[in-house]
């Protein structure tokens, strides 16, 4: 987490470990770095992913303050603690004011180096941040931006269509998916428009997410619409258009966060919901085609 409560920015790690069996997680030790690089922003997006492949996950933040990515480099010996948190930020998002709006991370082109896809605020367009491995570093870099008519709020990236090659995924303000077909065509990476849906209602920031919830094999895409509700899932097609048009499933007004796992003993994806009274998660897990309500209702 990062705690800028004191007025200068830092990083708080919390390292969970395992007890006993009785208590099996804790996660009472913690690490803090302190964030020189990084100013006092107040919509700081923050992912883990591996970014250098030495088996200890990294971090990656944007500072909206000046619009740049910072990328914190997990040290080798295992102390959660990150020694290049001095480094310079990245200028990734364009001019100043730009602010990252959502930030995924994966390999996009499958060249075997993580990159990153983000959207930001004011813009009508999806960021692609291609990746470079050299000598145990990792260096992002702004290779293109996909124009879109609308304004993106998020994206992911996934092979929607099974076909081995990255796709996107797109919601736009106010209410609309939108697909794109991933090509690689005489060495360049290109996303080709594969279908628009309307959603039925606009869904909560960040709960766009895949999961292979039909049992065809393929990744489905799933949001949640707060205003009515409602999870909107859509099933993935290996034609365009990749996305089928929503299929609502009730979950109750209350609804604030969406995810997507494996809860239950099953090996079927459940979705879960975070309701806003803070105390019922309802999971969703699939029976026949759909998924339906009638999975467990957690503490
Ligand atoms: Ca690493
Ligand atoms: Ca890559
Ligand atoms: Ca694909
Ligand atoms: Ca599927």
């Amino acid at each position: 987490m990062i705690d800028e409560s004191s007025g200068a920015a830092s990083l708080s790690v919390h390292l969970g470990q395992l007890v006993d069996a009785a208590s099996p997680y804790d996660f009472s030790t913690a690490t803090r770095t302190p964030l020189t690089g990084v100013g006092a922003s107040t919509s700081t997006l923050l992912i883990a992913n591996d970014v250098n492949h030495d088996g200890h996950d990294d971090l990656l933040l944007t500072d909206a303050a000046s619009s740049t990515l910072v990328v914190l480099t997990a040290a080798t010996d295992g102390s959660g603690t990150f020694p290049n948190a001095g480094a310079p930020s990245i200028t990734l998002l364009g001019t100043a004011g730009v602010v990252a709006s959502s930030m995924r991370a994966a390999d996009v082109n499958a060249d075997g180096v993580t990159d990153l896809v983000a959207t930001a605020a004011g813009i009508s367009a999806v960021l692609w941040v291609r990746g470079a491995a050299t000598g145990g570093n990792w260096t992002p870099s702004l290779v293109s931006a996909l124009d879109l008519d609308g304004e993106p709020i998020d994206a992911v990236v996934a092979d929607i269509d099974g076909d081995g090659a990255q796709d996107l995924i797109v919601v736009e303000a106010p209410a609309t998916l939108a697909a794109f077909h991933g090509v690689m065509e005489s060495g360049t990476w290109t996303f080709v428009p594969a279908g628009v849906q309307t959603l039925a209602a606009p869904p909560a920031p960040g709960s766009l997410l895949t999961a292979e919830v039909t049992g065809d094999g393929l990744l489905d895409v799933a949001l949640l619409l707060p205003e009515i509700g409602a999870i909107s899932l859509h099933a993935a097609h290996n034609e365009a258009p990749l996305l089928s048009p929503g299929t609502l499933v009730a979950v109750g007004v209350d609804s604030v966060a969406l995810a997507a796992g494996r809860v239950d003993s099953n090996a079927v994806p459940d979705l879960v919901v975070l309701q806003r009274d803070g105390e019922a998660r309802v999971v969703y897990d699939r029976t026949d085609r759909w998924p339906t309500p009638g999975g467990s209702c957690l503490p």
